[in-house]
């Protein structure tokens, strides 16, 4: 289903329907799904919902990685809703995306196969408890920065799932600062734990946001059809000018020795991460790629019995429902 759509990229497609598409976009009216679409809208919106949704599902592979040794009950009952509304999240990103013509079993082998990619962010590991507040703090305060602006996303579906995501990721990105809170103000060692997960995740945090909008290829067309709302170097500067007083708090210093407040543009000053990193973990080569990948075939494997058993199933009362008839 997914090929033939990405075939009929290819046929021309009428001028005034193009315009009078774009004046629906630029007079802010949602586009639902049996509206016409041009194709390349239609192709965005499955890769980044889709990109979006397997980021959702990949990422709960490293906090889930916590859930046996959280340090106490009610940390553990907490990561656990936490990841748990993780898969919910994904699964209503892919309910979006289906209604744009595309399976979530289509989905999956394009991820499994590498043509579909997840946020770099899940590819570094999570080491110490103190991560799981970082994580929360720094990954799910940057999703947020990037949420909120998607709940006026163009595409009705996509608008609509934001709006409930960005209701319960401001709840992780709060237990992440407790946790975070509750580290910088206990031992020197609890306290050297969650500056250390800061210097670690400080900048492939800010990697989450894309590329600088120089290497971006995708903001320039994606903007025009409010795809996205704000560049993606916009959204970095906010992070940032929203995190470091957050980091000030807490009695902990961002790992930028170049970060500074500049008055002029009423926002700071700080260091580019490291693209060529960045660049090597969206081809696949950061440091926790093969894993994730690993741990998302075997989850596809492992349900293949449970998917054929429905299939069989569904088939069986389909096969009675036409022998009663
Ligand atoms: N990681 O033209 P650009 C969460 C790719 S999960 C990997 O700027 P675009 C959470 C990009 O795909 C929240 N790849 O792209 C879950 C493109 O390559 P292709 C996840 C990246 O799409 C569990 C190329 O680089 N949030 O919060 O205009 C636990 C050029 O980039 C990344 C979303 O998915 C990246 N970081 O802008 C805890 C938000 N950045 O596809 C927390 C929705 C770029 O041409 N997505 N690339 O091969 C978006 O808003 C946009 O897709 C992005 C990128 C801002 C991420």
């Amino acid at each position: 289903m997914y090929a033939q759509m990405v075939k009929s990229e290819a046929t021309q497609e009428d001028p005034e329907m193009l315009a009078a598409f774009q004046a629906r976009i630029d007079a802010g009216e949602k586009i639902e799904p049996k509206d016409w679409m041009p194709a390349g809208y239609r192709k965005t919106l499955i890769r980044q919902i889709g990109q979006h949704a397997h980021s959702e599902i990949v990422g709960q592979l490293p906090e889930g990685n916590w859930i046996t040794r959280a340090p106490t009950l009610e940390r553990k009952a907490i990561l656990l809703a936490k990841v748990q509304d993780e898969a919910g999240h994904g699964l209503y990103l892919y309910c979006a995306a289906e209604t744009l013509g595309v399976t979530r079993d289509e989905m999956t082998e394009m991820l499994l196969d590498g043509r579909m990619k997840y946020s770099s962010i899940f590819n570094y590991p999570t080491l110490t408890w103190a991560d799981m507040g970082a994580v929360g703090w720094l990954v799910d305060g940057a999703a947020i920065m990037n949420q909120v602006p998607l709940q006026r996303t163009s595409f009705g579906p996509y608008s609509r799932a934001m709006i409930r995501v960005c209701k319960e990721e401001s709840f992780h990105q709060r237990q992440g600062y407790a946790v975070m809170m509750k580290m910088a103000q206990g031992t020197p060692a609890q306290k050297a734990m969650a500056q250390n997960a800061l210097n670690r995740l400080w900048f492939p945090s800010l990697m989450m946001f894309g590329p600088s909008d120089a290497d971006s290829t995708h903001s320039v067309q994606s903007m025009a059809w409010k795809i996205k709302m704000n560049t993606n170097d916009e959204l970095r500067q906010k992070f940032v000018d929203q995190t470091v007083p957050q980091a000030e708090y807490l009695g902990l210093t961002v790992p930028d020795e170049t970060l500074n407040w500049n008055a002029e543009k009423g926002g700071y000053d700080f260091a580019e991460p490291d693209w060529d990193e960045f660049f090597e973990v969206i081809t696949g080569n950061g440091p926790c790629n093969t894993e994730r990948l690993a741990a998302r075939n075997k989850a596809w494997d492992d349900g293949k019995w449970v998917r054929d058993g429905l299939l069989a199933h569904a088939q069986k009362r389909k096969m009675r429902k036409v022998a009663a008839e």
